[in-house]
């Protein structure tokens, strides 16, 4: 795993950034880091193999030339108005999951709100041992610790306020489209353009925490998915044909997952069920729903106020907290 980019590499960068136009001595960075040259030589090495392009003159120091495109968590912070989520963020280069290092982070105490972002990830997950292709720099990789106090059975519905957010930030921003798919994908087109993985720490009747997996494809081409996942995901550039900046897009579905998030703990979906009835690409669908080695067919009628889904069956309602559906 590689450091947390809160250290002195984003320190660094953040001060050769500042110091664009000009040439700045090891002596000096260090000085106004307050580490030693030797730190900041090391530093530097880093942030070259993040891309950083430095130019370095002897006698006269390093001068920042070019920075790449990283989700820094002092960049992010510069540009993020929400309160809770993000108050603390973790930035990495690479991370195996971001789910795996905030479910340890939240074990040992982090508060409520913590975001943790990669750039790439080499194990993502999706539910039940699936993976989640997460290549760097293409997409959103992010995970946030979140404490509601409400009892585990109202979980699924987090799952829903984030698909909403997400849904609803796509379409601020590009205009497009975008549905939720219950339980737990964003869609665009009637493609995968990013999912949801909800994972619970919980007793019997309250939660001790909750990890929000949040992953979306966003500036990918066509050519850069693997074969097997070409007919079922999208990104949001192959949909609109633009690039997206990930920052924008992270900042602004950050402070609408936090009014949903606040809201919902509040008061749960029900204020809320007009616009998930609006996004919901399966209400009035027939469909086929997977619970295990049960399967449950009918029409998808509508998301409760736990984030369930309501199906009308031959047989009467059902209603599911988990499953896979297909529409059919
Ligand atoms: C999900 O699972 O959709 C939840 C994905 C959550 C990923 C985020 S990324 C940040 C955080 N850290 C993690 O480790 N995970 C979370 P599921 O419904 O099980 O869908 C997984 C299935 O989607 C796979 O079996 C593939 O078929 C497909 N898939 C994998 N990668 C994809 C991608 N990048 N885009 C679209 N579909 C993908």
């Amino acid at each position: 795993m590689k450091r947390s980019m809160q250290s002195t590499e984003e320190e660094l960068a953040e001060l050769l950034q500042k110091n664009h136009h000009t040439f700045l001595s090891t002596k000096e960075l260090a000085e106004r880091i307050g580490v030693h040259p030797y730190v900041v030589y090391q530093a530097i090495k880093e942030l070259r193999r993040w891309d950083f392009k430095i130019l370095s003159e002897k006698g006269k120091g390093y001068r920042l030339m070019e920075s790449p495109d990283l989700l820094l968590s002092s960049e992010i912070k510069k540009n993020l108005k929400s309160e809770v989520l993000g108050k603390e963020i973790l930035s990495y280069r690479t991370l195996g999951s971001t789910n795996q290092l905030a479910f340890r982070l939240a074990e040992n105490g982090a508060s409520e709100g913590t975001l943790i972002v990669a750039d790439k990830q080499t194990r993502g997950r999706g539910r039940m041992g699936r993976s989640w292709y997460s290549p760097p720099k293409l997409g959103l990789w992010i995970s946030l610790i979140l404490r509601p106090d409400i009892p585990p059975f109202k979980a699924p519905g987090l799952s829903i306020c984030a698909g909403l957010a997400l849904a609803q930030t796509i379409n601020d921003l590009t205009g497009l489209d975008a549905k939720i798919k219950w339980p737990n994908d964003c869609l665009l087109n009637g493609r995968k353009v990013g999912g949801i993985l909800l994972e619970l720490s919980a007793e019997l009747d309250r939660i001790n925490f909750v990890i929000a997996g949040i992953g979306v494809n966003v500036n990918h081409r066509p050519s850069d998915f693997p074969k097997r996942l070409s007919a079922i995901a999208t990104s949001i550039r192959m949909e609109w044909g633009k690039e997206v900046s990930r920052i924008n897009l992270l900042t602004s579905f950050l402070e609408r997952f936090e009014n949903l998030y606040l809201y919902f703990k509040k008061k749960g979906l029900t204020s809320q069920r007009q616009l998930i009835r609006k996004f919901s690409s399966l209400l009035n669908r027939k469909v086929t729903v997977k619970l295990g080695k049960e399967k449950i067919e009918g029409k998808a009628e509508d998301i409760d106020e736990y984030g369930s889904l309501v199906i009308k069956t031959t047989r009467g309602r059902r209603v599911v907290t988990a499953g896979e559906v297909t529409v059919m």
